[in-house]
């Protein structure tokens, strides 16, 4: 059986709705960032980095990274393209989302990882969010006359709602995206998108 960690509203929120929506029996296991578990001894043994998601394969070993972790469960779960160009395209996406707009993100929530000097923390939490911004209206564009960033859905698509949801607890004018903002009402009326909403206190 697989074991998500995770920690409500984080990136996590992907690959926890791709394990809801498969139907497969799985285990859900929070780790409280807050209270710095992620980097407890135990939990480094999973994740090197002390960071969710971490995914505990049936074999018992650790998958760590979300380039690694949605492809192969889209790939159990044919949540994922088949065709080779098709496949390209979603790795292309993926990668964007996970070493541009993520760590864009990051310059807002850990500015510490980026400077030691905590008088240069507010230019770099309000670049980080003018780039993540630009980011999001990007995103926005892509979703321009269809309904899913590939041909059809697919786990790029939950780890495209994760942005959005962030994009809305920094009081960003979400609205405004009416593609996304499209995209995430398509979202959420998909039962187990609504259910990992609920139980991670998602506000969108
Ligand atoms: N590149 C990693 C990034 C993972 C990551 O940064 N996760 C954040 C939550 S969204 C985290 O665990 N942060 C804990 C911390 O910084 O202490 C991935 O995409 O899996």
């Amino acid at each position: 059986m697989l074991t998500l960690y995770y920690a409500p509203g984080a990136c996590s929120m992907a690959a926890h709705i791709v394990l809801e929506e498969s139907g497969e029996k799985y285990e859900a296991k929070k780790v409280d960032l807050a209270g710095g578990e992620q980097r407890t001894e135990a939990y480094l043994k999973i994740h090197p980095l002390g960071r969710v998601p971490a995914l505990r394969l049936d074999n018992g070993e650790p998958l760590t990274e979300n380039t690694a972790i949605l492809p192969y469960l889209g790939k159990r779960f044919d949540l994922w393209p088949k065709e080779a160009p098709a496949e390209a395209k979603a790795l292309s996406v993926i990668g964007f989302f996970a070493s541009s707009v993520h760590p864009a993100h990051a310059h807002v929530g850990r500015p510490e990882r980026y400077t030691a000097d905590t008088s240069a923390f507010p230019g770099i939490k309000d670049a980080g969010l003018k780039t993540f911004q630009g980011y999001l209206k990007q995103i926005d564009g892509m979703l321009a006359d269809r309904e899913w960033l590939s041909d059809q859905y697919s786990v790029l698509d939950p780890y495209g709602f994760v942005f959005y949801a962030w994009g809305v607890r920094r009081e960003l004018p979400m609205a405004e995206l009416k593609n996304y903002s499209a995209f995430k009402d398509r979202m959420l009326k998909r039962p187990a998108v609504a259910r990992v909403a609920e139980d991670e206190k998602i506000k969108v």
